[in-house]
């Protein structure tokens, strides 16, 4: 693979989902630079290309998960739901890539398997699985927070005589259920959403939970035309709200506390938020990942919730979380979760009482008993925001692998870039508030910022751009002191914590200062000269 000549270009782009798409139409169609989109799957998308498990959805709502720079686009795109599902939204990237004309500057099937950069010359040379090699000045990479699967080291897996599936990989035929026992394990966002689906469809299901979950009803259905109006009529309006917020949607925070108010009232709001359904339930009072007391009222009435609907009592009593403050891990939002024990073909395994000993070729079994399975469902989610950039192996000066920079944890400025490694910029990368909000606007704000660093270093002919260790120290103190100021590190089995997977350094990865904050942060570094980065 050395001997094949580099080809070469303006800039680097790793992956085609959300970011990389529009990354790719600003360097190209507002800088006119020639870029290079290279990306693993054979089609645009991302998170939906990959995530087609039964009951896969957006918990945002589809009218503000999408891209905000085209006012035309936002007129055009008709959204059929409140939740889009993956389906809808990957026709949407798909539409999106071949309106803006993108398909041409992406490589598909392309795995980046390399990254250096070579001091001497400023560039970044990029290499894939199948050898060949890629040349830029900028490497930016696109690759998501949510993309490395996190398969659990489970002894006896390689023996199990049934099919086994991770919901981030998932077959693109899909998997049928029919007549088949079933176990997921996992119940996540991802395993919430899939357990309704599959237990509709399969003989039995058993869910394996180690974790207890908070979950509200997401009130799916269909877009009206009347909404879809309304929503088009005040899109600008409806964008300026997200882009203002603390979590990229456009729905006010309450500015009351939970506890200034009656019990009846508050009760009263919880059950108007719990109808209402979807994420905005945290919004109902302000301080509900602030202050414990406050947040335990709304944990409180959520474990009511279970109770009220989980039929058996022992049942319920696994399935209400007790260990962790509601929305302090990712909240997910659900339909008919609870609801489903209540079937007859569904079985709850409490994996805190009876932990997986391991997986046999009949099933799997656990510390008192082995159940029988035909199909094993992994929603046991991600190696998050690190996984998907170490995978890269991005060597920067001197040879220094990212894995050694960022050992104790990832080390970055705003989340953008890393000492020591020049030219290098991540969107959404660990550090930024990107998995604590609604992403396509923290993705905007990400891509607009790095088009307009290269800009600004071209117009100046600089060829090189680099965060100093004393900016990224500061920034990481920050970033440390905004979740503590948070209960957000209360879950202690939280990804947002890297503790979901085994021997990661546990750091608290987002920026959950807010994304207002976060915004006017980094256009005041902008406007002094990018502040904090080191520019020659
Ligand atoms: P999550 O939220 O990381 O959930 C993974 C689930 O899998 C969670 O319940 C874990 O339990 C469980 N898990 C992980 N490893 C194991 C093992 N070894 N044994 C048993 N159970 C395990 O991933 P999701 O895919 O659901 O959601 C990811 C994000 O996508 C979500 O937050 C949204 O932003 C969209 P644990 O809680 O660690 O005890």
């Amino acid at each position: 693979s050395e001997s094949r000549p580099a080809r070469t270009y303006d800039a680097i782009i790793v992956g085609a989902g959300f970011s990389g798409l529009y990354q790719l139409h600003c360097l190209r169609d507002r800088l006119g630079l020639s870029v290079r989109v290279l990306e693993a799957a054979d089609g645009v998308g991302g998170t939906w290309y990959w995530n087609r498990y039964p009951g896969a959805r957006c918990d945002s709502e589809s009218y503000y998960y999408s891209y905000s720079f085209s006012p035309e686009l936002e007129q055009d795109w008709e959204w059929t739901e409140r939740y889009p599902e993956h389906s809808e939204i990957l026709r949407y990237l798909n539409h999106v890539a071949e309106r803006f004309d993108l398909l041409r500057d992406i490589q598909f099937e392309t795995r980046v398997t390399g990254a250096a950069f070579d001091e001497a010359r400023d560039r970044w040379s990029v290499t894939t699985a199948s050898g060949e090699r890629f040349e830029a000045p900028f490497l930016i990479t696109a690759v998501g927070c949510l993309s490395a699967a996190n398969v659990p080291a489970i002894e006896g897996l390689e023996r199990f005589a049934g099919e086994w599936y991770h919901t981030g990989r998932w077959p693109h035929e899909g998997v049928d259920f029919a007549g088949k026992r079933v176990g997921l394990i996992g119940t996540g966002s991802t395993g919430i959403q899939a357990t309704p689906v599959i237990a509709a469809q399969a003989a039995h299901l058993t869910v394996f939970q180690r974790t207890a979950n908070y979950s509200v009803p997401a009130r799916n259905g269909p877009m009206s035309p009347e909404v879809q109006r309304e929503i088009k009529a005040n899109y600008a309006a409806i964008r300026e709200k997200a882009r203002a917020s603390t979590n990229g949607h456009p729905f006010d925070v309450s500015e009351q506390s939970a506890l200034d108010v009656t019990e009846e009232e508050r009760r009263a709001r919880y059950e108007a938020a719990w109808e209402r359904g979807g994420l905005r339930f945290r919004a109902v009072f302000r301080d509900l990942l602030l202050d414990k007391a406050a947040n335990d009222t709304a944990s409180e009435f959520i474990r009511a919730k279970i109770r009220s609907i989980v039929k058996d009592p022992e049942v319920a009593a696994k399935l209400t979380p007790t260990d962790h403050p509601f929305a302090s891990k990712r909240p997910p939002i659900d339909t008919d979760y609870f609801e489903t024990f209540n079937r007859d073909n569904v079985l709850l395994v409490d994996l805190k009482a009876t932990p997986i000993e391991e997986i046999v070729p009949e099933g799997v079994r656990t510390r008192d008993a082995t159940y029988p399975l035909d199909v094993i469902v992994f929603a046991t989610g991600f190696d998050a925001l690190t996984g998907p950039l170490l995978a890269l192996d991005i060597r920067g000066s001197g040879g220094r692998p990212l894995k050694e920079a960022w050992a104790a944890g990832p080390r970055t400025y705003l989340g953008l870039q890393t000492p020591g490694f020049p030219n290098l910029f991540t969107i959404t990368g660990p550090g930024s508030p990107s998995v604590l909000t609604n992403m396509p606007i923290a993705i905007e704000q990400h891509v607009e910022w790095i088009t307009r660093c290269i800009a600004h270093l071209r117009e100046r002919g600089l060829a090189r751009i680099e965060a100093t260790p004393e900016a990224t120290e500061a920034w990481v103190a920050h970033v440390n002191e905004a979740a503590h100021a948070t209960l957000l590190p209360m879950a202690n089995s939280s990804w947002y914590l890297g503790a979901n997977v085994p021997g990661k350094p546990r750091v608290f990865m987002p920026y959950a200062g807010g994304m207002a904050r976060y915004r006017s942060h980094c256009e005041a570094v902008a406007a002094k000269g990018y502040e904090g980065f080191a520019l020659r």
